[in-house]
C-alpha cells in the first residue's frame, strides 16, 4: 500500500517523463478540500475494475454528494469519454443500491428513466457516471446502471485517511 502510494506520487510528481517511462500510468488527482486521491483504471468490467480499486488500496468511488459528483465530472468527464463505473451496485438486492465502500447511500443522481435493470440486456446491477459521449442524450454527470458484460474503466477513491 505504501509502496504504491509512493509510485503515484512520484508519478504525479516527476510529470511527463517520469509519465512516459510506464506504460500506463495511473494520472492521480487529488481533491483540494478531502485530500482524497482518484485515479482511472484500465477498461474492465465493473468486478473486475472493483478488484482492481482494492488492490490499490482504495475503492470504485463512492459519491457522497452533489460538490463530489461534480468535481468528478470535471476531472474525469472529458471530450470523448461515454461511461465510467462508479461504486454503487444492487447486485446483492435487486433495487438496493449500495457503495461498495460500505458508506452509506446520501446522495443519488440518476438519469431520467434510470435504474432501470434494462430487461434487454439481461438486467443491469453496476453504476456508470455519464460522459458527454454516451450515445443517449444523457445529462453529463447523472447516473444510469449498466449491464454486466460491459468494460468500461472505473473511478478508483482513495480515502485519505487510509
Ligand atoms: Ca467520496
Ligand atoms: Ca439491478
Ligand atoms: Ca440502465
Amino acid at each position: 500500500m505504501l509502496k504504491f502510494i509512493s509510485q503515484l506520487f512520484t508519478t504525479a510528481t516527476l510529470g511527463f517523463n517520469a509519465a512516459i517511462a510506464q506504460a500506463n500510468p495511473p494520472q492521480v488527482v487529488i481533491h483540494p478540500e478531502t485530500g482524497n486521491r482518484y485515479f482511472l483504471t484500465d477498461i474492465l468490467s465493473w468486478e473486475e475494475a472493483r478488484d482492481a480499486a482494492i488492490a490499490a488500496g482504495g475503492h470504485l468511488v463512492t459519491i457522497n454528494d452533489e460538490p463530489e459528483n461534480q468535481w468528478l465530472a470535471e476531472q474525469f468527464l472529458g471530450e470523448g469519454v461515454d461511461f465510467l463505473w462508479i461504486g454503487i451496485s444492487d447486485r446483492a438486492t435487486e433495487g438496493e443500491f449500495e457503495w461498495v465502500s460500505g458508506q452509506p447511500v446520501t446522495y443519488t443522481n440518476w438519469a431520467p428513466g434510470e435504474p432501470n435493470d434494462n430487461p434487454e440486456r439481461g438486467g443491469e446491477d453496476f453504476g456508470v457516471l455519464t460522459g458527454p459521449a454516451n450515445p443517449f442524450d444523457r445529462p453529463i454527470g447523472s447516473w444510469s446502471d449498466a449491464p454486466t458484460p460491459a468494460k468500461l474503466r472505473g473511478i478508483v477513491e482513495i480515502d485519505r485517511q487510509n
